[in-house]
């Protein structure tokens, strides 16, 4: 059983007793709305202990919980599902905007002296480095406003992730009894991303660099720490010097979309021997990445792309491919790459929660294994459509569209083959 903190019900429950003038369902609301903040204060106090024992001064525990209440609005927002999903050409467009690419130009010029200081130590370009840099927090204009610490010990009492953000918690109370950052400037993100470069406080503590030399490591006020701190996160996940994410590529017409899973290495010999080129149509370039991956965001009319090593860096930072593909571009706009050599196409539409897991049933019923109908396009669920499009000689791009869904709706079920 989930025990749910609700202040929220407590008091709607309050008042619908003052309406009804019912002082029994009162009482009962006050008492569960106590109840809940009793039972946060004794959780606290046994956090208090652990981190005492951890080593964290009693001090900076008494300055940082002093009259710490959970907050509902972190707790809504770690339980709200999308109700849309994003398509890639509405994410890439919002993610590498003209301003974006701007604004990271101006700093690509102004930071050049740090980002070559940075790229010598870390081995990461200057380019990626500022992509990251605009892609978390817009080139530091907006890091976050609510406070680190209550939205912690809201998710670390919650018990869905309790363990996990007792960890950040407690890394958080170490950054402050650090001396490095005041307990008014610790603000982020609702699930407890910090600074510059939107670093989770375990993180902070294991790869954040004190880049100007001031003797603190601060993400919030110091950009050579926040970029000395991306370097160096970076280079510790992977990053290949000399190496660029990935580039776009073109692919034959009769081009069999199943292999671009996004997933599995092939020598670059075999990728060229299949028809692939570069975005020109000229022959792959043998200095590449040998075993690169291909990966299609959007489906088989969109932009494919061949992907080195540094796309699994990117996708370590931040686990999305879409999130991987928009930093390499950034990164290609700030050095004048060309643009992408297609664009959105005019169905062009992400599908809502209900039209996902209307289409994972369809497949299923249709004997396609789909997992879960759970509103998630996962690795399962895009094989399921693959395996329908193959079926139906269709492009095998595993992209779930309306058109696919409209597609199946018309397709008899199995059930309705059989013979009754
Ligand atoms: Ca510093």
């Amino acid at each position: 059983m989930i025990v749910f903190f609700s202040p929220r019900l407590a008091k709607s429950l309050a008042l619908i007793a003052c309406l009804i003038s019912a002082p029994i369902l009162q009482a009962q609301a006050e008492a569960t709305l106590a109840e809940d903040s009793r039972s946060f204060q004794s959780w606290l106090a046994d956090f208090k202990l652990r981190a005492l024992s951890e080593g964290i001064s009693a001090a900076t525990l008494e300055k940082a919980l002093h009259n710490l209440v959970p907050s509902e609005q972190i707790l809504q927002s770690d339980r709200k599902q999308p109700e849309f999903t994003r398509t890639f050409f509405q994410y890439l467009e919002a993610a590498v905007s003209p301003l974006r690419v701007e604004n990271g130009k101006i700093q690509y010029q102004n930071q050049r002296a740090l980002l070559e200081e940075v790229e010598q130590k870390y081995g990461v370009p200057g380019a990626y480095l500022v992509a990251f840099w605009g892609m978390e927090t817009n080139y530091g204009r907006f890091t976050g406003n609510l406070p680190i610490i209550q939205s912690l010990a809201t998710l670390a009492y919650d018990p869905r992730r309790s363990a996990f953000f007792s960890q950040e918690l407690l890394a958080a109370l170490r950054i402050l009894d650090r001396g490095d950052v005041p307990l008014e400037q610790m603000q982020g993100s609702w699930a407890g991303a910090m600074g510059q470069v939107q670093f989770m406080p375990s993180n902070y503590l294991k790869y954040a660099i004190d880049g100007d030399g001031d003797g603190k490591v601060n993400l919030w006020s110091s950009v050579p720490d926040a970029l000395h701190s991306a370097g160096y996160f970076l280079q510790q996940l992977g990053w290949q010097p000399n190496q660029d994410w990935g580039l776009e590529v073109q692919l034959p017409s009769d081009f069999d979309f199943a292999l671009a899973d996004g997933k599995t290495p092939r020598p670059l010999q075999d990728w060229q021997a299949m028809g692939v080129r570069d975005a020109q149509g000229k022959t792959l370039d043998a200095n590449y990445a040998q075993n690169p991956r291909l990966v299609l965001p959007s489906d088989y009319r969109g932009p494919a792309f061949l992907v080195f090593d540094n796309f699994r860096v990117i996708r370590r930072w931040n686990n999305s491919s879409h999130y991987a593909i928009a930093v390499g571009y950034l990164a290609d706009q700030l050095r004048n790459k060309a643009a992408l050599s297609k664009s959105r196409p005019t169905d062009d539409q992400g599908l809502s929660l209900i039209e996902i897991k209307e289409l994972q049933t369809q497949l299923s019923q249709r004997g396609y294994a789909v997992g879960e109908v759970d509103g998630i396009i996962g690795g399962q669920t895009r094989a399921a459509i693959r395996a329908f499009q193959q079926q139906y000689g269709l492009p095998a791009d595993g992209y779930p569209s309306i058109k696919l869904l409209n597609q199946l709706r018309t397709t008899p079920s199995k059930s309705s083959l059989e013979p009754s």
